[in-house]
């Protein structure tokens, strides 16, 4: 009872305080018969606003420049140089009206703030002046958009024959990779065959998945195309390596894809790197003690927030010499050899040729 007085006590003070001050303001409206319009409110943030102008914009570039080592990723693929000059020409046209569009409205804020006699320049139209800032960003628009759209289709356009297929699965939270064995043939898949083990699903009624391997770490022939086919089990996840400029989403029902052209290979980009001349890349990694540059690797990572794990979903690339590649590529063990129960899922008739064809004829006949 006591505590409810209290309270009710202090908010009867609180309503009270708030009628003064209402009093107060609108007897002091009276006073002044309604002529003070613009208080010193008013200048003070005319002059904030050209404070903002100058710090925020110095802040800006300095963080920019001063950023600069470290957001300049390495480029390692043939189309991501397209999509980096894109991407710099855009933001310096965009840069620049941004950085003149907003001095003007800091600037004008300042200069046209409330001044006693100030009287406004009546000012309806100049059709000339209309005419200029549509038709300029008209054409310039127009030029970026199709540019990026001539990129696009480029960059997206079918894979030429004989790119290196690869199957890029997204789940919460890993990716896999499979890749088509010795036939060069991806086998088909069904959702309704995934389990604990089969965890892509893989059907075994299709024979050109008998070869097919499950690596631990994508391998990549240096200058040849390559095709990520790409699917998700359960939620949206984004297949993003950002060395290649490859992002595609990984959409569950949906199958995506993207091909590019791997053009650096991973040991030539840490000599690259380490001869770059930029000290991000010296500097010592405190959970190795060696320089940046000589544990660089390409990743695959996801680009969407696909829950919990999201930050684990890491896979690492590595980019080599094409023999390199046929060398490593030769010695994978076919997933059905490393789990021979499957042989079972595999239709009486095609037995013998998974067999052979997973590399597990030997131990079927010992
Ligand atoms: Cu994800």
């Amino acid at each position: 009872m006591l505590t409810f007085a209290i309270i009710a006590g202090l908010l009867l003070l609180v309503v009270l305080l708030l009628l003064l001050f209402r009093i107060n303001a609108l007897t002091d409206v009276m006073k002044t018969e309604g002529q003070r319009r613009a208080s010193t409110s008013n200048k003070v943030n005319a002059v904030l606003m050209m404070v903002f102008l100058i710090a925020a914009g110095a802040l800006f570039f300095w963080y920019s420049i001063v950023r600069q080592n470290e957001y300049k990723l390495p480029v390692a693929s043939d189309h991501g140089i397209v999509t980096d000059n894109l991407f710099w020409i855009s933001t310096i046209v965009t840069g620049i009206v941004f950085i003149l569009t907003h001095i003007l409205l800091f600037w004008f804020s300042y200069r046209y703030q409330y001044k006693k006699n100030a009287k406004a320049l009546y000012y309806p139209e100049n059709n000339k002046l209309e005419i200029y800032w549509t038709v300029i960003p008209a054409i310039v628009l127009t030029g970026l958009v199709f540019s990026g759209w001539k990129a696009w289709t480029d960059i997206t356009d079918k894979a030429p024959e004989g790119a290196e297929v690869v199957e890029i699965v997204g789940q919460q939270f890993q990716w896999t990779a499979r890749y088509p064995g010795k036939d060069k043939q991806l086998g088909s898949f069904d959702f309704r065959m995934i389990d604990e083990v089969n965890s892509l699903g893989i059907d075994f009624s299709d024979k050109s998945s008998f070869d097919d391997f499950i690596p631990r770490k994508i391998f990549l022939p240096v200058n040849k195309p390559v095709e990520f086919k790409i699917r998700a089990k359960d939620v949206l996840h984004s297949v993003y390596a950002p060395h290649f400029r490859l992002k595609m989403d990984a959409v569950p029902g949906m199958p995506t894809r993207f091909w590019f052209v791997p053009n650096t290979t991973t040991a030539k980009m840490r000599e690259d790197l380490k001869n770059s001349g930029n000290p991000f890349w010296q500097e010592i990694d405190p959970d190795t003690g060696e320089p940046k540059w000589k544990n660089f690797n390409y990743e695959l990572a996801c680009a969407e927030i696909c829950g919990r794990g999201h930050f684990s979903m890491r896979l690492l690339i590595e980019v080599v010499e094409e023999v390199e590649y046929e060398k490593w590529y030769a010695e994978q063990k076919s997933w059905l050899s490393m789990n021979e129960d499957y042989l079972s899922k595999v239709p009486a008739n095609l037995k013998e040729l998974a067999a052979i064809s997973a590399g597990i004829e030997n131990s079927a006949n010992n």
